[in-house]
């Protein structure tokens, strides 16, 4: 009998069958996912799942703070799987690229109950701007909680129209002093203006005011928060075991980046990227202005970096000293190999869905936040054997 009819007879009559083979191949979401899973040095467990989530951070107990993009802060216990909704968070500017941002605790938080959170907020008109608030952090039995004493110890200045780069990542240094990423809510010129804190690295002390040793101080407010400018879209502070501030910068076309931050540096960011703007028109690269700082890794084939952490835990001490960075359009886990001022990719996980946010945990897993409305929370531990 000729082959297309056999073929035609078993479609007719063994449908449940074909289905069945098709769930088997590789195209199919849950057995790829397996594939890329057994690849894995690590094994990542589902811990939970938010809506929007954005960033998290450990409390001294073990248990979290997440930030679900809304509006929410929600406490979160890993080892019980309780949660509970923190309020007292101020109604955010929600959309795009703008909500509740990110959220870290003070150094000496377990005296003082310090949290700092960054969110973006409604401006006069048809403007918003990113903000950064502090609040000391009430628990309650239930596993929720309140703020309390909230100040609002920075702004973005000036308020512009958009909703798109805020940036507002947070950051505490070995200094004892609060870094904040300020995107350039993708407005470019900001970024060198030193009138405008957008497009810039901020650096403040752990109340909002400025410290007398920042390199800008002489040329007033809002310079005098500056520590850096030249900025595009920054979406991951870390600081290395030796006190260097890494971050990354979501680039334009064909641009991401990683800088080594040095005091007073321009990063030249709208005037020169290795990456070009998306509406085609180029952006001379770096190597045409020596006077701006180049970053350390470029990625051409972007990897739409958010989250950062530099890993200093046990549980994997193979990378003791590895940065890893989430992949947004890369659905990827990045680990980048840091040698002095250098630094390269040295590995990624395809981690098949949009990545927001990466911590270190108190034991040394690795935790990640996948971006979107049913994010979950995976926690990461080495494979067994
Ligand atoms: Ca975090
Ligand atoms: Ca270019």
């Amino acid at each position: 009998m000729p082959r297309p009819l056999l073929l035609s007879m078993a479609l007719a009559l063994t449908p449940a069958l074909f289905t069945s083979a098709c769930s088997a191949d590789p195209a199919d979401p849950a057995a790829e996912a397996a594939v890329k899973a057994a690849q894995w040095p690590f094994t990542a467990t589902e811990t939970a799942r938010f809506n929007e989530p954005w960033a998290m951070t450990f409390l001294p107990d073990g248990s979290a703070l997440i930030t679900e993009k809304a509006g929410k802060l929600i406490h979160f216990d890993p080892a019980s799987g309780k949660r509970g909704e923190i309020s007292g968070i101020p109604a955010v500017a929600y959309g795009g690229q703008g909500g509740l941002g990110d959220v870290v605790v003070h150094p000496q938080f377990a005296s003082n109950g310090w949290i700092y959170y960054s969110y973006a907020e409604e401006g006069e008109g048809d403007t918003r701007g990113a903000a950064v608030a502090r609040a000391k952090l009430e628990l309650d039995a239930s596993g929720g909680g309140q703020l309390s004493d909230a100040q609002v110890i920075w702004r973005q200045t000036p308020k512009v129209s958009g909703r798109g780069h805020y940036g507002h990542r947070l950051a505490f240094g070995p200094d004892g002093k609060l870094w904040i990423s300020s995107s350039e809510r993708q407005k470019f010129d900001p970024a060198q203006d030193m009138k405008s804190n957008l497009g810039k690295i901020i650096r403040i002390n752990d109340d909002g005011s400025i410290p007398a040793d920042n390199p800008f101080v002489a040329q007033g407010s809002p310079a005098d928060q500056v520590w850096s400018l030249g900025h595009r879209s920054v979406l991951g502070l870390a600081f290395d075991a030796h006190g260097k501030l890494w971050e990354h910068e979501m680039g334009p076309k064909g641009g991401d980046e990683l800088n080594l931050i040095q005091r007073g540096g321009n990063y030249g960011y709208p005037i020169v990227s290795n990456g070009d703007h998306y509406d085609g028109r180029p952006i001379p690269d770096h190597d045409t202005r020596p006077e701006f700082i180049a970053p350390v890794v470029t990625w051409r084939q972007v990897i739409s970096p958010a989250g950062f952490i530099i890993y200093s835990g046990t549980q994997f001490p193979q990378w003791q000293g590895s940065g890893f960075i989430g992949g947004l359009s890369s659905k990827s886990l990045v680990r980048v190999a840091f040698d002095g001022d250098k630094a390269r990719e040295a590995e990624r996980f395809d981690m098949g869905n949009r990545i927001r946010e990466v911590e270190q945990g108190p034991d040394g897993a690795l935790w990640l936040l996948e971006d979107g409305s049913d994010g979950r929370l995976l926690k990461l531990t080495p494979k067994a054997g």
